[in-house]
């Protein structure tokens, strides 16, 4: 690994289609005296940019950080081609399970795992949080739930493009999980160390998961994370993203992170929570991230190469930050100056 480069790139696309902007870190504004806090939402990839904008309709009005949260990332579950909701490539059985995670400002919290044939996971694991006395779900149990609470059941059938992508894996299947390389030919067959986020022909990293972290006016924190997990993962596989403290995790006081990546190496380190009690120690949010980065890649030393890892975390003031184990990572933050898309620092 090289030295770590403190280096902050940013690509300037703003929803306002005007020139970009820096923003270090938002603080927010008491406004003309009141208690009223500018909102941030912040989202994982390219693919927060959308999912920004929908939270913005509800935070940019004076709406809960919560319900911006669920409504954010509904927009990826339904648009998101390859990696989150039901259009994601399938486990090595064929079929597209489902993980999401969502928590709010007072500790509750609600997950769904290895969820199948449900189009919003996200609005499950609400459901889950609101309406049951446990925090988690899964399978059967799980689509059973959100059965009696009115979500419809899909077809199961795959995407044309994950029938197409599982048809091309089945070729070489060697019933281990595999690295999703492309999703026009995603064959490549590697070890089960190597799952998502993969890197693509050129280089850089795909992504298959939206996290998402709000701030509403209220000052109040909420986060959220979805996806269908690693493409042709052994059957039951369950990575981070539903995992509270791993996946996501908000401490009202403090802060709130997500993370997206190799599931079972945020697991380890419990991610999102250490990421949020570095900030309790007085960490900014980007040095709490690379802290938790540092970490993963002293457990992981040489096969560090081969995964990628990556936190958002914003703090009570309304700063945000973020880091990566590797180049390619970037997250959009919705402020009320516009929707940006920024590249993480990484450590290699
Ligand atoms: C998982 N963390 O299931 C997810 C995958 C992911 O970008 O975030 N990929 O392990």
């Amino acid at each position: 690994m090289n030295k770590i480069m403190d280096r902050r790139k940013f690509i300037h696309l703003t929803s306002l289609g005007a020139a970009g902007f820096t923003i270090k870190g938002f603080i927010p504004q008491t406004v003309h005296g009141t208690s009223s806090i500018s909102p941030i939402v912040v989202a994982t990839w390219d693919a927060g940019l959308a999912a920004n904008k929908a939270a913005w309709s509800v935070l940019g009005s004076g709406g809960k950080a919560l319900d911006a949260v669920e409504k954010g990332v509904m927009v990826t579950e339904d648009e998101m081609n390859c990696c989150v909701g039901l259009n994601g490539n399938p486990d090595r059985d064929g079929f597209v399970t489902l993980d999401a995670s969502i928590m709010d400002h007072e500790f509750n919290c609600g997950s769904v795992a290895f969820l199948e044939r449900i189009k919003h996971p996200i609005s499950v694991a609400r459901k889950v949080m609101e309406k049951t006395p446990h925090v988690m779900l899964v399978g059967q149990g799980a689509q059973q739930f959100a059965l009696e609470q009115g979500f419809k059941l899909e077809s199961g059938e795959l995407s044309e493009d994950a029938k197409k992508s599982y048809q091309n894996w089945l070729k070489k299947s060697t019933y281990q999980p595999v690295i999703n390389i492309e999703r026009k030919n995603a064959t490549t067959q590697l070890e089960p160390s190597k799952m998502a986020p993969s890197r693509l022909s050129n280089g850089e990293w795909n992504h298959d998961t939206i996290g998402m972290i709000a701030m509403d006016s209220m000052g109040n924190l909420s986060g959220s994370c979805t996806t269908s997990g690693a493409g042709f993962k052994m059957r039951g596989r369950v990575g981070d993203s539903p995992v509270i403290g791993a996946g996501l995790y908000v401490d009202n006081e403090v802060g709130a992170v997500v993370a997206t990546g190799q599931g079972e190496d945020v697991i380890r380190v419990a991610g999102s929570s250490a990421v949020v009690e570095q900030m309790r120690q007085g960490k900014s949010p980007t040095e709490a991230c690379k802290i938790i980065v540092e970490r993963i890649l002293h457990i992981k030393k040489e096969k560090a190469k081969e995964i990628q890892v990556c936190f958002i975390a914003i703090n009570k003031k309304g700063e945000f930050g973020a880091y990566s184990l590797h180049k390619g990572f970037n997250y959009a933050v919705h402020t009320p100056q516009g929707n940006t898309l920024h590249e993480a620092t990484f450590l290699d």
